[in-house]
Order: structure tokens, then C-alpha cells, then sequence
């Protein structure tokens, strides 16, 4: 039996779990609780005169009431900006409770604690806050013009402004290049804004016993918000707990930390000694929590008759909602990553990021991504179309070469480091993604168009994750990292991992995540980041639990470590099985202790090894036990790539647009699980296709948001999202030990614009704004 599971299409281990309901979410958790619910504005711009909570006074079952007033010290100070940037000069960001001012419709204003929900619901209906009408600012455009402002001290609603200039290798600036250029194009895009819309929304349990304060939150970053809650609640670290549960999605929107709820729910435990619960609905997540999307992008692009871009200068106009809590990472990804597996001539990129009264902005899955790529791609389409050449040709005379590779494209990435792709074969993943779709032998037929979208994307981005390692006297493999779960499957492709190193059957290796209880220090899941910083932290661990395992097998099999392996949990001299002690057995003599439940192993160990009184029993640099923590803190970013294609139908009389096709090559370096790639990839690609066909956040002029619910937010059904054809390329990373680069938002990434391409192949049409209904490309096609 061999036990390399690195690379194997392993089942997934909790699924069992999962799949018989017996997973812990957040709201399963806490049944006497008291119930935490909100006041929340249902303004869009106004100034709080006053809040009368007296008819919530005599509900029955109320136990309290808050409001700002009520908040000691820094959890009445602003929540932090998570990740501040010179060019971000008027950041800003919202109180726990609103403070004088509400700048979005379902900002929470007045925190009410009862028995149940229903009664703190009921409360709440009674609080009665009197507001002075502020004009709501909604639409980028409206924003800019600075008439009416969201924050009185931003003037023109400007939080940042920044400009990114690479010029030619001959030295020639964008614009210069794009004058100079034999053919130029320009053009406006227009992406709408969406969110990330997990099926479990956000939720924070606390319980305080007078001395520690245990805190679950359906959070994507336990430690992160572990240290808040200790700052701000000026608790001793050791004293507080934060533990991420089950988590049923979270697709970006869980990064924030903290929420507000995330400090007042365990402020309210601690000081009314009760254990608290809040636990979001869909429409408070639509209206308090995050959204993203939003982009004007205007593109001005210079190329020679070969299709090669000589210049290229975007202006972004981003719409950052009311605050700027994680600062201004996704236009930075836009204009950093936007110009994907392409050799540019020259590149300037500028972006204004704009406050609205609407819901803030922070990461969705792809972040900023999926819209530098809609205007990469759609550059590229139209090029194609305006020299008459097929749209695959274009791209592959701009492509980066195998050999070109490190490939510095000139820019200052997200975590301040220079944008360096590290590996990748743009043109062996055209070859292989043209024949899986069949782009050469495609049959034109009225209304049938065939879109292609490239991209490359940054993962793995530091500082650092770590992993902990212990093998126990019963043989089995404990694992634990900081970062939590929210699906992607961290379990299994973690055991493969300490599986593979330590050369155990996986179902011997347990994996937990996200509690502060086992390890404490850790950045998070998001911007794909989990397989390569922490799987390469435990293979690490691992590594150095391996070579204790074989120093303490050796000295007992009275061999040398460098001629023993570890298979199928038994430490053996290579090519000599019988020669062999089983990995329990190495833990238990790991400890001076050599304490074990088996009778058998126990017999062997306790007095086996020649007794020794010239050192002590635990040697000087040595540790106890079979275990080890290891960290992994990655150089720079890694850069996955990916290409898809699709073919689709667009129905004469009512516009319908279906996805006939839809194809996929995708290069995340060394796969650790196939099939959990390609679930996330399927899982990513059904999220593009919501957001080039139906999601969208639809505000009126006063900032009202108009689809806050699932009845009225289109998502697409498993009817809509075609089956994803798959295939893999694999260039492993030079950067880390493993040789991975992330897969978790990658899915998401291109499909606008490729659904846009083909929509645009089928109809003739020029298709500039994401997403696109029927009645939409209807009123296209009539010229309106
Ligand atoms: N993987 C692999 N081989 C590789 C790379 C990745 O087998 N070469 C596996 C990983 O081990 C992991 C999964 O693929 O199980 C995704 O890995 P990675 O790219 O490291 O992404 P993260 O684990 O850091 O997850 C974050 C990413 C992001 S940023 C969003 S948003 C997102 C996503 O994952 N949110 C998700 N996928 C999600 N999937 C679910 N079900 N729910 C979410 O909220």
C-alpha cells in the first residue's frame, strides 16, 4: 500500500460530516443564548437627532439596549482601516454604532439584547430614531461630481487617487506609445457592483465566565479577529478565544475583521455576564455587510498590425460604498493584475476611489480581478475584430514566453512587493484549451458565438502562515493551522499533505483550523492563499517531525536515519521491511515518559534502549514528544493562470442567452487534489456566470438598495450553469517547497468576458457592460 496521496483525487473527509447534517454552523451553537438583533438605518444619508429606545422598555424578555452612547472606550472609537496606503488619504471607516451620522441604508444604530430573537425584533420595532434627510450620493458618476459629499472632511468624495506608469523597454510612456501607434481604439466599460452572498451569512456567539472570553464568529480570520476583540475590549490575549465553526461560505466578505458585531456581541456577554448570540438574516446581509464590483473602467489602447499593444492607459473610477475598512485592495488588484499573461508595451493606470452612500466595498472572490480582465480581454476582442484576425491569434502575439520567465511586468503588487510571475505556458494552455473547446472547428451559425478569457492571477500572498504536527502514541497524525475553512476542503488536502511527508494512511491524520486554541498565529483564508502558505507550513512541520521519527527509529533499529522510509505508518530500513518499528511506537519512545495505552507497545518500549546516566532524558535542544511547528513566509506571490472558453446561444425573438459550452485549462502548479481543483473551479465559474448574467445590486436615486433578498437578487440555479469541462496544466512554482499556486478564486476570474465575447461573436454587437439580461441585449440589438 502506498501511502503518496499528493496529487490523488482523494474524497473528500468531511463530506460525511457535511453531507449527514452533521456539520456545527454558527447558529447551531449557543441554544440558551440571548439574542442579539439591530436598529439599523433605514437611511441612506442622515444625521442621528435622536433615539427614543423608551417603547422598547416594557417588551417582555428585554435585557438591554445600546447605543453609541453607551460604548466604553475604544469600542466607541472607529473600527480599524485593516490596510492603510499612502495613495488612500481620506480613508475612512464606520463606528460599531453609528455616531452622529449613518452614511448607508443598514448601518446598525442601536444594539437590543432579549431572551429570544423575536422578542429583540420586537424591541427594536419600537425604537424610534430621529433623523435630519442628508442627500444620498449613489452612482460613481454622481459621486464624482463632489455635489453633495458622503463624509463632510472628503472633499469631491475622493478617499484615493493613484497612478501607475510603465513605460516601454525603449523608455516610451502609454501615451506616448499609444499616439505613436498605428492603430489606436477607446473605449468605456462598465462593470455593476454584486456580493459575495455565502448561504450562511455572518454570526458571533460569546461567552464570558469572568476570566476567559470564548468567542465563535463565522469569520474567515479567527486570529485577526481574536486580536481585535482582545484590543479593543482591553482583555490579556491569553484570556480570549476565537473560533471559526463550520463555516457555510464566505467568498471574501468574512475577511473583514471586526465586524461590528464581532466587538459588540462580546462586549454585551462581558458585561452582562450572559451568553449572546447574533446571527445575521439575508437582508441584513445585503444591506450592512460588503459588497464589490463596482468600476467604471475608460481604455485607451495603441497596437501595430499584428494585434501587438504597444500602449495601453485605463482610468478606473471605483466605487468604494460609504467606508474603506480593508483600504483599497481591489482596484490596486485591478490595475496591478489587469494586464494577465500579456507582454505590454507600455502601461499607465490610473484609478479614483470614490465614496457613495451605499453598502462599503471590500474583497469578493477574484477581487478587483474579474474586472481588470473584462478589460484586458475585451481590449484584446476588439483589437481582433478591428484587424479581421481570429481572437486567439491577437492574444498569442502579446503572450509572455515560457522562456521569459521570471517576468517582472513592471508593478508594485498588493503586499508592496514588485509583480513578479514566477512560471507558467501561456501558449501550451491555448493549444490545449483551443482543442478542448474546439475553437478551429467551430460552426458558425446564426445566434451561436465562442468567447475566450485569459488570466493570471497572484496567490499565495504572505506574510506567513504555520502548521503544527503530532504524531501520538496511538499512531495518529494531529494537524492544525491558524487560517480557517469555509469549504474549500482544507481537511483533505492538508491530511494528503501530512499524509504524503510522514508516509501514514490518511485516515490516520485529523486536521483542525481556525481555532485560537490550537494555534494561535495565522493571517486567514482569502486572495487564495491557504494551499500555498499553510500546506507548505505543515509540510514543513512535517519535515521536521519526519526526521525526529527516523533519528529515534534509527537509534532503536541501530541503523542509520539516511537508510530508513516511512510507509503505511512503519518506519522501516529501506529495502528490508521486516526491519521495522511502527511510528506509535516511535512516538511513545519520543517521550522520556514512554507512556502507552497499548499493552503491546508499552511492553516493547519501557525498558527497551540501553539505560543511559551520563545525560539527562530529555537532551539539551531537544523537545518531548513526536511534534513540530513549523512557519512558511513566501518571497513574493505566485502566479496561477488560466484560460476559458465558451460557446453560447442567443435566441432571435427573446434575447435569451444560454451557455452551450463552457471549457476550462487551468495551471495552479502541482495539484495536491484534482477534483477539489476542479470543484473550485466549477464552484467559481457558476459565481462568474451570476455575475455576467443576472447579479447585480440595483440602489435608487435616494440609496435605497431594491433587490435585498433572494427573491428579487438573481442567482443562477444549477439549471443555468452548463456542465465546466476541465482540463490542467501544471507548471510548479520555483518559490515554494511544493511547487503550488493557489486555485480558489481562479473560476471566477475571466467568465464576463468570456460570456461577453461570445455574446458579442453571436450578435455582432459590442458588448461593454457586465452583466447583461435579455431585455438589455434586446434593447442592443433595437440600437437604444
Ligand atoms: N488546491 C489544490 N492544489 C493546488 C491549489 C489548491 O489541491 N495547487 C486546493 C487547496 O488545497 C484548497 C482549495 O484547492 O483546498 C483552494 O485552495 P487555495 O487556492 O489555496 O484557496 P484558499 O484555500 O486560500 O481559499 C480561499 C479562496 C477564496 S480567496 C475564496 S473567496 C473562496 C474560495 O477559496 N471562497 C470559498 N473558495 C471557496 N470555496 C467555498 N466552498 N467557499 C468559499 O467561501
Amino acid at each position: 500500500m502506498t501511502t503518496r496521496l499528493f496529487g490523488e483525487r482523494v474524497q473528500r473527509k468531511e463530506d460525511p460530516r457535511l453531507l449527514t447534517g452533521q456539520g456545527r454552523f454558527l447558529d447551531d451553537l449557543g441554544r440558551d443564548a440571548l439574542a442579539v438583533a439591530f436598529v439599523r438605518s433605514p437611511h441612506a444619508h442622515a444625521r442621528i437627532l435622536d433615539i427614543d429606545v423608551s417603547g422598547a422598555l416594557d417588551v417582555e424578555g428585554l435585557v438591554a439596549v445600546y447605543t453609541w452612547e453607551d460604548l466604553p472606550g475604544r469600542v466607541a472609537e472607529p473600527l480599524p482601516l485593516l490596510i492603510p496606503h499612502p495613495a488612500l488619504t481620506h480613508g475612512r471607516t464606520a463606528y460599531a454604532l453609528a455616531k452622529e451620522f449613518v452614511r448607508h441604508v443598514g448601518e446598525p444604530v442601536v444594539m437590543v439584547v432579549a431572551e429570544d430573537r423575536y422578542l429583540a425584533e420586537d424591541a427594536c420595532a419600537r425604537i424610534h430614531v430621529h433623523y435630519e434627510l442628508l442627500k444620498a450620493v449613489v452612482g460613481i458618476e454622481e459621486a464624482a461630481q463632489g455635489a453633495a459629499l458622503v463624509h463632510d472632511d472628503v472633499p469631491g468624495n475622493i478617499g484615493a487617487h493613484l497612478v501607475q506608469e510603465v513605460p516601454s523597454r525603449e523608455g516610451r510612456n502609454a501615451r506616448e506609445a499609444i499616439e505613436t501607434a498605428p492603430h489606436t481604439l477607446a473605449f468605456r466599460l462598465d462593470i455593476e457592483r454584486s456580493a459575495c452572498t455565502p448561504l450562511e451569512g455572518r454570526g458571533v456567539h460569546a461567552r464570558w465566565d469572568g476570566t476567559d472570553l470564548r468567542v465563535h464568529s463565522s469569520t474567515q480570520t479567527s486570529t485577526s479577529v481574536r486580536m481585535a476583540i482582545a484590543a479593543k475590549l482591553d482583555l490579556p490575549l491569553p484570556h480570549v478565544e476565537v473560533i471559526a465553526p463550520d463555516v457555510g461560505g464566505g467568498f471574501g466578505v468574512k475577511i473583514v475583521h471586526p465586524w461590528p458585531e464581532e466587538i459588540l456581541v462580546p462586549w454585551a456577554a462581558m458585561l452582562l455576564n450572559r451568553e449572546l448570540k447574533w446571527t445575521e438574516d439575508r437582508r441584513e446581509h445585503f444591506i450592512s455587510s460588503a459588497h464589490e464590483r463596482g468600476q467604471v473602467q475608460y481604455v485607451r489602447v495603441g497596437f501595430d498590425d499584428e494585434g501587438r499593444v504597444l500602449g495601453l492607459d485605463v482610468t478606473i473610477m471605483h466605487d468604494h460604498g460609504a467606508y474603506t475598512p480593508y483600504g483599497i485592495i481591489v482596484p490596486i488588484v485591478t490595475s496591478t493584475q489587469l494586464l494577465g499573461p500579456y507582454k505590454i508595451g507600455a502601461y499607465r493606470v490610473e484609478f479614483t476611489s470614490i465614496y457613495t452612500n451605499t453598502v462599503q466595498v471590500t474583497p469578493y472572490r477574484g477581487a478587483g480581478r474579474p474586472q481588470g480582465v473584462f478589460c484586458m480581454e475585451r481590449t484584446m476582442d476588439k483589437i481582433a475584430r478591428y484587424l479581421g484576425k481570429d481572437r486567439t491569434e491577437v492574444r498569442a502575439a502579446n503572450f509572455i514566453q515560457p522562456e521569459d520567465f521570471p517576468y517582472d511586468q513592471g508593478m508594485i503588487f498588493q503586499d508592496g512587493r514588485p509583480l513578479i510571475y514566477d512560471s507558467g505556458d501561456y501558449p501550451a494552455m491555448l493549444a490545449l484549451l483551443k482543442r478542448l473547446i474546439g475553437w478551429d472547428t467551430f460552426e458558425r451559425r446564426p445566434g451561436l458565438g465562442i468567447g475566450i478569457g485569459c488570466y493570471v492571477e497572484g496567490t499565495g500572498v504572505g506574510p506567513y502562515e504555520g502548521g503544527h504536527v503530532q504524531v501520538t502514541s496511538d499512531g495518529r497524525v494531529h494537524v492544525s493551522t491558524g487560517l480557517t475553512s469555509q469549504g474549500q476542503g482544507h481537511e483533505t488536502v492538508f491530511a494528503q499533505i501530512a499524509a504524503t511527508e510522514l508516509g501514514v494512511p490518511i485516515e490516520r491524520v485529523s486536521v483542525v483550523t481556525g481555532d485560537t486554541r490550537r494555534f494561535g498565529y495565522a493571517v486567514g483564508t482569502f486572495a487564495s492563499r491557504a494551499a500555498v502558505v499553510s500546506g507548505n507550513a505543515i509540510a514543513l512541520a512535517c519535515r521536521k517531525v519526519r526526521e525526529k521519527a527516523l533519528r529515534i527509529a534509527a537509534e532503536a533499529l541501530e541503523a542509520d536515519p539516511g537508510d530508513l522510509e516511512i510507509t503505511d505508518g512503519l518506519v522501516h530500513v529501506v529495502g528490508a521491511p521486516s526491519a521495522s518499528i511502527p511510528l506509535s511506537t516511535v512516538a511513545v519512545l519520543s517521550n522520556p515518559l514512554r507512556y502507552s495505552f497499548d499493552a503491546e507497545t508499552a511492553k516493547a518500549t519501557q525498558f527497551s534502549g540501553a539505560a543511559s546516566y551520563d545525560k539527562p532524558p530529555v537532551a539539551e535542544g531537544d523537545e518531548p514528544g513526536l511534534e513540530g511547528r513549523d512557519y512558511y513566509s513566501p518571497l513574493r506571490s505566485t502566479f496561477a493562470a488560466g484560460m476559458h472558453a465558451a460557446i453560447v446561444e442567443t435566441d432571435k425573438d427573446t434575447a435569451e442567452i444560454r451557455i452551450l459550452r463552457y471549457a476550462v485549462v487551468h495551471d495552479c502548479g502541482r495539484l495536491i487534489n484534482p477534483m477539489i481543483v476542479e470543484g473550485q473551479i466549477h464552484g467559481g465559474v457558476a459565481q462568474g456566470v451570476g455575475g455576467a448574467l443576472y447579479e447585480r445590486m440595483v440602489y435608487d436615486s435616494h440609496g435605497q438598495l431594491l433587490n435585498a433578498s433572494f427573491m428579487d437578487f438573481l442567482m443562477p440555479y444549477a439549471t443555468e450553469v452548463p456542465r465546466i469541462e476541465t482540463d490542467h496544466l501544471e507548471t510548479p512554482s520555483p518559490l515554494n517547497p511544493l511547487g503550488i499556486k493557489g486555485a480558489g478564486e481562479a473560476g471566477v476570474i475571466p467568465v464576463s468576458s468570456v460570456i461577453a465575447g461570445a455574446i458579442e461573436d453571436a450578435e455582432g454587437l459590442d458588448i461593454d457592460r457586465m452583466p447583461i439580461s435579455p431585455s438589455e441585449l434586446f434593447q442592443l440589438r433595437s440600437g437604444e
